[in-house]
């Protein structure tokens, strides 16, 4: 198996005003067009040939910096898409908040620490939600890292590169996470992930 760039679950003007359309498009079918093709490049005659993409995150971790790199924003960017939605943002799913609330404080809380992650990453990288030893926590990785390679399984994610921001908010990240969690965030596919890590 080797990468395929998924399409966008939804058109690439659907996040406007808080994600423009040119930089859905820029963002997707260039950037994570690239991670793709220089991954797939990169994978051949490798033992990882054939791996899920997961497999290939943790495998060359450490071992293989090219690959990881483009394999680990692949896998990024494959569920980053999915975590947005039109009319994003409101309510959490009740198990889920019931566990931040727990684990987090509140889910005000929660989005002040996802929001400090992300602002405090310095240069590129991801905030995250993550759960790690059965507990959600609020981590950051630089460049393409993400929970998987730290013992954590992702639940959500916030692509803090400049390239996800800059058309649209300028240097004002943390206007740009704000955002993110208020209005684009895809709670649905949150409650997803976090159902298959706590099983
Ligand atoms: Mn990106």
């Amino acid at each position: 198996m080797s990468f395929t760039l998924p399409e966008l679950p939804y058109a690439y003007d659907a996040l406007q005003p808080y994600m423009s359309k040119e930089t859905l498009e820029f963002h997707h079918d260039k950037h994570h067009a690239a991670y793709v093709n220089t991954g797939n490049n990169l994978l051949k005659g490798t033992e990882f040939e054939g791996r899920s993409v997961e497999e290939v995150v943790k495998g060359s971790f450490g071992k293989n910096q090219a690959l990881f790199n483009n394999a680990g924003q692949h896998y990024n960017h494959i569920h980053f898409w999915r975590w947005m939605k039109p009319n994003g943002g409101g309510a959490l799913p009740g198990k889920l908040e019931k566990q931040i609330v727990s684990d987090l404080g509140s889910v005000d809380k929660m989005k002040e620490d996802f929001i400090a992650a992300g602002t405090g990453q310095f240069g590129s990288g991801w905030a995250w939600l993550a759960i790690k030893d059965g507990r959600i926590t609020v981590m950051k990785t630089p460049n393409g890292e993400n929970p998987l390679v730290h013992g954590a399984q992702p639940i959500l994610g916030c692509d803090v590169w400049e390239h996800s921001y800059y058309i649209d908010y300028r240097n004002r990240r943390p206007d740009y996470l704000k955002a993110f969690l208020e209005n684009l965030v895809n709670w649905a596919y949150v409650e997803e992930m976090y159902e298959a890590a706590t099983k």
